[in-house]
């Protein structure tokens, strides 16, 4: 049991750092996200800062805007780079046009499995894109999972790319994700994220493909009954921060966010796997039909622009290095 001087003097500790923290007013760092609050990548933020307050005695903050609450993903990232938001949390299919090296992590079919991503992300690959998120002033804080892509639709089972023909999927405002529905044989029509559920349900759009996660969260599964296991790309997500807030904190603290930054990815990937699996079995439950499809076929499809992205010899070098680790 404390004696009586112990709790005086933990008492004393107390008060000295809450007025220290009093003194020091606290830095609150602003972080996006498009998707809900019980999200994976939402909870490993709130994760995120939660741990980061607590380690830095209240010396830094988040402030989490999930749901899209501060807007699209394309303009969050724009407002990183120029340090009008701190953090923001994104998907590598907006990111392959304004910063090519993310393209490997889109493309179609690079990929064997999950731990294979992971593998490349924590590896070479991984650093050699966050080095051209530095030139242009963000810092790539973590990589989290996003799963691998299914195709649904408000028709019909899609077994072969033939199926998809006259039927229009939305994709991200990504080229890769254009070519490649087009390549399929859809009508591939680029969407923002937060505009796809109305969309399906007017009848402007036919289908779209995303994750489970994604499919079941934003309630797509409600309108669009029919999910097709194409695999087509594990497109993960980039968590970015302003290099100018990076720089603007001090260097201790500079190391620490990065060090929660880092301890975040296991505890999303935890969550993702727990998530993904729990996810398909509540839109299975819902009376969603799910499919097998010729995977070989899609893959066939697909392999001409994969081929055409591979004559760039860095795409090529990145590829063949994720390949090796297959
Ligand atoms: C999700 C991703 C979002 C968003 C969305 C989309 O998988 O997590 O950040 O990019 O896809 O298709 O727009």
């Amino acid at each position: 049991m404390p004696t009586r001087r112990a709790l005086l003097g933990g008492g004393i500790a107390l008060c000295v750092a809450a007025a220290a923290r009093a003194q020091t007013p606290a830095r609150v760092l602003t972080a996006t996200d498009v998707h809900v609050s019980d999200y994976p990548t939402v909870e490993a933020l709130r994760w995120f800062g939660e741990t980061l307050e607590r380690e830095t005695a209240g010396r830094l903050r988040l402030r989490l805007y999930h749901s899209g609450q501060l807007g699209r993903e394309s303009d969050a990232i724009d407002m990183t780079r120029f340090g009008a938001i701190d953090i923001t949390r994104v998907n590598m299919a907006i990111l392959n046009n304004p910063f090519p090296a993310t393209q490997i992590l889109s493309l179609p079919y690079v990929f064997k499995d999950t731990a294979h991503m992971r593998r490349a992300l924590d590896g070479d690959v991984g650093r050699e894109i966050a080095r051209d998120f530095e030139r242009r002033d963000l810092v790539c804080l973590a990589y989290y999972d996003s799963g691998t892509r299914n195709i649904y639709n408000t028709h019909r089972a899609v077994v072969s790319p033939h199926d998809l023909h006259g039927l229009k999927i939305r994709v991200p405002p990504s080229d890769i994700f254009m070519q490649l529905l087009r390549a399929f044989g859809a009508n591939a029509t680029p969407l923002p994220y937060g505009e796809v559920f109305s969309a399906l349900q007017t009848h402007l759009i036919d289908g779209a493909e995303n994750n489970w996660q994604t499919f079941q969260t934003t309630r797509q599964f409600e309108v669009a009954h029919f999910i097709s296991r194409t695999e087509h790309s594990y497109s993960p997500e980039a968590l970015l921060m302003s290099r100018r807030s990076l720089d603007a904190l001090a260097p201790g603290d500079r190391a620490l966010l990065l060090d929660v930054a880092s301890r975040s990815v296991p505890y999303m990937r935890a969550l993702w796997d727990r998530k993904e699996a729990a996810a398909r079995t509540d839109v299975l439950a819902h009376g969603v039909t799910e499919n097998e499809v010729d995977i070989a076929a899609f893959r066939a499809d697909a392999a001409p622009m994969l081929a055409q992205y591979l004559q760039d010899p860095r795409v090529d070098a990145m590829y063949k290095s994720i390949q090796m680790l297959g």
